[in-house]
Order: C-alpha cells, then sequence, then structure tokens
C-alpha cells in the first residue's frame, strides 16, 4: 500500500516531511518511525485488511500512525478530535477496527475506557506507550524488524472516513488505496505540488481536505509539511516569514477570519505576496473574500470544489483565469454530468448554452462505497455517475458553478458537514420538546450557521419558553460534538408542513431574518 501512497521516501528520503513544534523529520525518518509502530500494531494482532482508528491531534504522530497502518495493508479510520461518547461509538462500532490509537488526551482516553473499545496504543512511533495507556501492556514494544509491508493491489481499502447524511447515521465512505493515489494525484498535478513547496497546513487531518490533499498529496509528490494543530492567521503569517512556506490550504471560515487579521494589520500581508498558491474548499468561498483577498495580497485564491465520497473533482486551473464563484473544471479523467431535473417550468433562469441540475461524478476518484451499506449505495449512482446532492450551473465554456445543497438536511458550518436530522434527534430527547427543525441560515463567518425551531411539550408559559431555548444549545452540545450545537434556538406553536407532513424548512429559514 505504501508504494501506492507514499513514493516521497523512496524518491526523497532525505528531504524534509514534516516541520512540528520546531522539529523536522525527513520522509526517511517519518517511514522508519512508521516501520516501528507498525512492528507493535502487527504485535496487536493488526493484518492486512483490518481498519485502525486514530483518535490523535495534528502531529506527526498522526502522520505515522496512518503510515503504519497502511503499511500493514490496513485502513486508517480518523474519529473527529471534537466527537463525544455518542458519536464515537456508532464510529467503532461500525467500523469495528482492531486497534484505536489515541493520545495523551485524558478525556479522549476516559470515553475509551467507557466504550471497551479494543487495545488503544499511544501512536509515538519511535517510543513505548506512555504509562496509563489502556491495553497498551498487552502489547510488546518491538524492536524487531518491521514486518515486511503487504504488498496489496490499488484496490485495497485504505481509508474509512465518516460523514453525515441527509439520513441515518454517519456512514463510512470507503476508499481504496487506488482511488488516492489517482485522485489526489492528479490534483497535485493539476496544481504543481511538489519538493520544492512547503504547505502551511492547520486543517484538521480527520477530512478530506486535510488528510487526503494535504497529507496524502504530500506524500505522493514529497512535498514538505510545515504542520500545525489548529489554524490562526498569525501562524501563516510565520510559515511564510519564517519557514518559507509557498502554499496555504484553507475552507472560507479561515479565509474570513485571515482577512479581518489582514483589515487590521495590512502590512502583515505583504509575507504572503511571495508564497505560490492558496486553495480553498469545503464551502462556497465568497466573491467578496477573492476580492479582498487580492487586494491584500496579489494572489487570487484557487478555488475548488470535492466531496468525502469524490475527493477532490473540479477545480479552476493552475494557469488561466480562475473565475470568483465558480469551482473550475474536471480535475484528470473525472466526467461529471449534470442531471436535470424531470419537471418542466423547474429552471425558471435557464439562459442558451447554460446547464442547471445536480451535479453526478464519475471517475478513478470515487469511493467503493458506504461501509455495510449495499442499498445506500447502489441508490447514490445513476447510470454510472455518483450523485453528489449539489446543484451546480455549467456556462457554455465549461466552468462549473456550485448553487447549493439540494437538501436543506445537509448544513455546512466552517467545512464541517453536518446532518440536521442528528441534532434534531438529540433535540427530540429533551422531555419538554415535541418537535424540532434544524436547518442553516447565512453566516458571514461560518458561512452556514446552525439553528433549530422546536415546538415544546403541552403549554409553555413565555418564561418557560425563554428557558427551553436557552437550555436546549448546552443539552445537544452534551450529547454531540459542540460544532452541531444550534447557535440559535426559537420556541414556535408549530412547524409549517406541507400536504405529505414534511417540515417546510425552506419557509422556515425564509422568515428566520425578519421575525425575531
Ligand atoms: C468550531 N466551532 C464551530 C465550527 N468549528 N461551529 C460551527 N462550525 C464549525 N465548523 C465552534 C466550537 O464548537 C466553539 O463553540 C467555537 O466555534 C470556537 O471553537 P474553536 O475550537 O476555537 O474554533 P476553531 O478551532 O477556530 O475552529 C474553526 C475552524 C474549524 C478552524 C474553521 O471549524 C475547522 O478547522 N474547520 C475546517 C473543517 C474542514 O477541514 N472541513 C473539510 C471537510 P462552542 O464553544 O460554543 O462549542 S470538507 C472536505 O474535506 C471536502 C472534500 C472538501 O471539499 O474539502
Ligand atoms: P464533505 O463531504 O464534508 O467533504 O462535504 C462535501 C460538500 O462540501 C460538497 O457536497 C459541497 O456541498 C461542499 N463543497 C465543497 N467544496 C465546495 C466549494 N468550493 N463550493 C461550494 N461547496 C463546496
Amino acid at each position: 500500500m505504501l508504494d501506492h501512497l507514499f513514493p516521497a521516501r523512496r524518491q526523497h528520503p532525505d528531504r524534509p516531511a514534516v516541520t512540528f513544534a520546531g522539529r523536522t523529520r525527513t520522509f526517511a525518518e517519518l517511514d522508519a518511525d512508521a516501520a516501528r509502530l507498525s512492528a507493535r500494531l502487527a504485535a496487536a494482532g493488526v493484518t492486512a485488511g483490518d481498519r485502525v482508528a486514530g483518535w490523535l491531534d495534528s502531529s506527526p504522530d498522526l502522520l505515522v500512525a496512518v503510515l503504519a497502518t497502511w503499511r500493514l495493508g490496513a485502513a486508517w479510520v480518523p474519529l473527529n478530535t471534537r466527537y463525544r461518547t455518542a458519536e464515537v461509538e456508532h464510529v467503532l462500532g461500525d467500523a469495528t477496527p482492531r486497534v484505536v490509537l489515541v493520545d495523551a488526551d485524558p478525556e479522549r482516553r476516559e470515553v475509551l475506557a467507557r466504550l471497551d473499545a479494543p487495545t488503544t496504543l499511544a501512536p509515538e512511533g519511535s517510543g513505548p506507550p506512555p504509562a496509563g495507556a489502556a491495553g497498551a501492556g498487552a502489547v510488546q514494544d518491538s524492536c524487531d524488524p518491521a514486518p515486511d509491508e503487504a504488498a496489496l493491489p490499488a484496490d485495497a481499502l485504505a481509508l474509512v472516513m465518516y460523514t453525515s447524511g441527509t439520513t441515518g447515521r454517519a456512514k463510512g465512505v470507503e476508499h481504496t488505496a487506488g482511488s488516492l493515489a489517482a485522485g489526489i494525484g492528479a490534483l497535485a498535478d493539476l496544481w504543481r505540488l511538489g519538493p520544492a513547496d512547503r504547505l502551511s497546513l492547520q486543517l484538521p487531518l480527520f477530512h478530506v481536505h486535510g488528510l487526503c490533499i494535504g497529507v496524502v498529496g504530500s506524500l505522493l509528490r514529497g512535498v514538505h509539511l510545515l504542520l500545525h494543530p489548529r489554524f490562526a492567521p498569525g501562524t501563516l503569517l510565520e510559515d511564510a516569514r519564517v519557514h518559507g512556506a509557498t502554499v496555504f490550504m484553507g475552507v472560507p471560515t479561515m479565509y474570513w477570519r485571515l482577512l479581518q487579521h489582514l483589515d487590521a494589520h495590512p502590512e502583515s500581508a505583504e509575507v504572503l505576496r511571495g508564497m505560490r498558491l492558496f486553495t480553498s474548499g469545503s464551502a462556497p468561498l465568497p466573491a467578496a473574500q477573492h476580492v479582498a483577498f487580492e487586494a491584500h495580497t496579489g494572489h487570487r485564491i484557487l478555488e475548488r470544489y470535492g466531496m468525502t465520497e469524490t475527493l477532490l473533482t473540479l477545480s479552476n486551473p493552475l494557469e488561466g483565469e480562475r473565475r470568483p464563484g465558480f469551482v473550475g473544471y474536471p480535475v484528470g479523467t473525472t466526467e461529471i454530468r449534470i442531471v436535470a431535473e424531470a419537471e418542466a417550468g423547474e429552471n425558471p433562469e435557464a439562459r442558451e448554452g447554460v446547464e442547471r441540475g445536480e451535479l453526478g461524478v464519475r471517475g478513478p476518484s470515487l469511493m467503493r462505497g458506504y461501509r455495510g451499506l449495499t442499498e445506500a449505495t447502489a441508490r447514490s449512482w445513476r447510470d454510472g455517475y455518483f450523485l453528489t446532492g449539489d446543484e451546480v450551473e455549467r456556462g457554455p465554456d465549461g466552468m462549473v458553478r456550485i448553487l447549493g445543497r439540494r437538501s436543506t438536511d445537509l448544513i455546512k458550518s466552517g467545512g464541517f458537514r453536518i446532518a440536521a436530522g442528528e441534532i434534531e434527534a438529540a433535540l427530540l430527547e429533551h422531555p419538554e420538546v415535541s418537535e424540532a427543525a434544524v436547518f442553516g441560515v447565512k453566516d458571514e463567518e461560518w458561512g452556514e450557521r446552525i439553528v433549530a425551531a422546536v415546538v415544546p411539550e403541552g403549554a409553555l408559559d413565555a418564561a418557560r419558553r425563554a428557558m427551553l431555548a436557552d437550555a436546549l444549545p448546552g443539552w445537544v452540545g452534551e450529547r454531540l460534538a459542540g460544532f452541531k450545537r444550534p447557535r440559535e434556538v426559537r420556541v414556535l406553536d408549530g412547524l409549517p408542513r406541507n400536504a405529505l407532513g414534511k417540515v417546510q424548512k425552506v419557509v422556515l429559514r425564509r422568515g428566520w431574518g425578519s421575525a425575531g
């Protein structure tokens, strides 16, 4: 598997692979650390075809853990570091990893212990696990030669990444070594990522954006990662000034915060002028941010589009026009199809040569399917194309624009994909809530902000209603990751429903701004 996903260890062994907290490791050193950890994983029983989960903050240890997993021909299952017990329980129950790797975080260790998770090893590739690591005693730290990596075919499972859908629990998206190498490789080539690049990587490493484009892209093409546990505008400025960063990848919320900083300190933008490339994705980048960023730095952000299930399928060109508000053209050999609504009159804005409808995608970067969900997987494809759920428009020049998601039941906030249904279920667990509707409203910083309309159980006076509205965000926060908390809750007498009884979130959303 490493031959598909980590060619840099042979092509550029002595070049810097990752700098973190002042220490730099070469590709050969990463490889050696991974070999050591893989020996420990093998001793814990991990073999080809298994899954290894990781609940780890961003650090080189996480890279080592992923590489050690792949070395054994097993698949990596990342856990969102913001998850709470119920979310972790679902992923572990579904992915059934042989081992969960966790860092020193005491809360995470406690959750895993409570869930009776399988053997838990600290990830430090080069050292023994710290005392107290649950289950670590069962595993011998080994100085033996690392097991030789399994020579696995490109269709071996490499990644199971959990993502929210319009219905049901989070689904495990399965990617093979081949889909990762082909999909990310094509994007890396389009952007000409290579050993001369230094990527300031401040994205979380449990999503495609950070883990696949950022980490896998770098392992494929020998890019030097300047890795950070979290995002801050000052970190990027320092990476540019001190470490010669050439590339930055961000979600629009990060660019929004960066622009706030540059507005307050316009002189600090100077160091960014020397960089080569700024990319944005995971959510729409408002055209005004493109303009403001260009005014500060002289760079036009390169926007691209992707999805956990498809990896990165559309991108503006590296050379040629990067058009604000558009996501460009198919990447590599990706093919797209725009599936128009069957009903006539659906497209009032139709213009000559403009196609509009749901984006369908096919190509080598597509997932192999949703884990254990044969029917849901089959339903996602039509005529050989994976249906993304995104409404798009393509003009006569072939440039694609994302118009938005078709369903109001999936929310994108700060780049995270959030299922309204999961939050509604948490609200309905509250004894004073009888109905709940959760959706996103426009927000400058977050793209979409989560809000909730609830109907109380029985009659409540005004004071009790206000108390309920105040209490519910915290109620959700106790059950789900903090970013899923509604930022505003309104208590209503009833929810608007259509003739079939389905809540009309579009109606609620329309009234949200005006009714205070
Ligand atoms: C944090 N908070 C959020 C979010 N993040 N609320 C809504 N949406 C969010 N995304 C809340 C916290 O719960 C907390 O609220 C408050 O904001 C401050 O938290 P803090 O931890 O300080 O925030 P932060 O660390 O500054 O996080 C903001 C962030 C982060 C850096 C923008 O959300 C982030 O890293 N987003 C990137 C997501 C990403 O990589 N997506 C890629 C998936 P409270 O205190 O009330 O709890 S999409 C993808 O992979 C596809 C393929 C693609 O196209 O790229
Ligand atoms: P996720 O699976 O979390 O990676 O989220 C994928 C979704 O993010 C897509 O289906 C789109 O709705 C959205 N998305 C990603 N990139 C863009 C973009 N550049 N513009 C608009 N939406 C985007």
